[in-house]
């Protein structure tokens, strides 16, 4: 296992800086700090900033969370020039991601270097980071579109220099998890440092691709609360504990604090102006709702029967739907008897007929079956 006890990676929470790029966010200040310390308080290892190059506000919130005396390491982004690591080394964070692109499309649009020229201009912020003794990390932007041979070839440069991790971003969220796992064995086969994992999710990959980058070999990953970021955005903090959650329960548990991630995303929420989507891993409305008759049957058997991971844990709560068309007798017994009332099999079965009818014209909320339940018993 690559990461500390019980996990196989260290998460690096981006909300603060992939996250500000999201469409929504504008944070104040405040905000940041909130977010900040319920990251810290959830457990994230390492929460990553916008670069203090990239405004006054941004260098003064950067210095500011730097000195919270949060245990998660700080560390800010940065393009990879001189300039922008200096900011990072005033603002008093604990490392610096720096970043170039590598595929041809972004190198030909966005700064127009050559792989040669990439490797030239690394050295000296990589250096002034390395003295100023922040961790620091070389990423390459747009990797599943860049050339492995380039990749590698920046990589080895990068850690001749010394820097402590190389990264690949998946930027564009292109790539597959076959991708993913592929080229990350790769890299691992090339580099000896740490190695970090950025996904976005334009095609819903990123937590699998994730996940796939750390069976091969990552050791840390980035994710964002709720996943926000540019576009889609990337992998999410909370659908990626899930992933972690269903192979290594105990280790998870141990390594985070679980009951504290619906606040989190609710704070996210909140502060960005957005929903939390229905279908969220472990935290959406309908996470826990189970409905079919079959399900119901043996979920009131076995919750395990349909639950990989138990809702407490969450503290998040199931709801058993029985008022639908699809219902069985053995949900609308569990009602019933919920209220006290118990009936014969024949008699079951005429009343689950009786709810399937009305619910052929919508379905039933719990007030409804009751009514029906009781309507049933007085006739
Ligand atoms: C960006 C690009 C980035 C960087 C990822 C990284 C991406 O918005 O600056 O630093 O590894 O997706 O490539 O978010
Ligand atoms: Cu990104």
């Amino acid at each position: 296992m690559a990461g500390e006890k019980g996990s196989p990676c260290r998460l690096i929470d981006t909300t603060l800086r992939e996250g500000e790029q999201f469409a929504r966010a504008s944070f104040r200040t405040e905000d940041k700090i909130a977010i900040a310390r319920a990251l810290d308080a959830f457990g994230v290892e390492h929460l990553e900033l916008t670069s203090p190059a990239a405004s006054p506000q941004s260098q003064r919130d950067a210095q500011r969370i730097a000195t919270l005396g949060l245990e998660a390491k700080v560390i800010t982004h940065a393009r990879c020039v001189v300039d922008d690591v200096k900011a990072a080394i005033d603002a008093g964070v604990h490392g610096i991601g720096l970043l170039f692109a590598t595929s041809r499309i972004l190198r030909e649009a966005s700064h127009g270097r050559s792989i040669q020229q990439i490797i030239d201009a690394m050295g000296p912020p990589i250096e002034l980071a390395l003295a100023a003794g922040l961790e620091t990390r070389f990423s390459a932007e747009d990797a599943f579109r860049s050339e492995e041979a380039d990749l590698v070839a920046v990589y080895r440069a990068a850690e001749r220099l010394g820097v402590h991790r190389v990264g690949a971003a998946d930027t564009v969220g292109i790539a597959t998890p076959r991708q993913v796992y592929a080229l990350f064995h790769q890299i691992r086969r090339n580099v000896r440092c740490d190695l970090g994992f950025h996904g976005h999710n334009d095609t819903g990959c990123a937590i699998a691709n994730a996940w796939e980058a750390v069976t091969a070999g990552a050791t840390h990953v980035d994710v964002s609360v709720l996943g926000i970021g540019e576009r889609v955005g990337i992998t999410s903090l909370g659908g990626f504990i899930a992933r972690m959650y269903s192979l290594d329960p105990q280790g998870v548990s141990e390594r985070y604090r679980l009951g504290n991630l619906r606040e989190l995303e609710r704070l996210v929420a909140r502060i960005t102006g957005v929903e939390i989507p229905f279908n969220n891993p472990l935290t959406g409305e309908t996470a826990y709702s189970h409905k079919a008759g079959m399900h119901l049957k043996a979920m009131l058997a076995n919750p395990g029967s349909y639950e990989i991971i138990p809702p407490e844990v969450f503290g998040v709560t199931r709801k058993l739907i029985v008022g639908s068309r699809l219902t069985g007798k053995h949900a609308v017994a569990y009602r019933a008897r919920e209220m006290g009332l118990t009936f014969g099999e024949s008699e079951l079965r005429a009343i689950t007929a009786r709810i399937k009818e009305l619910a052929d014209n919508g379905q039933l909320d719990e007030a409804e079956i009751d009514k029906a339940l009781r309507e049933w018993v007085t006739g």
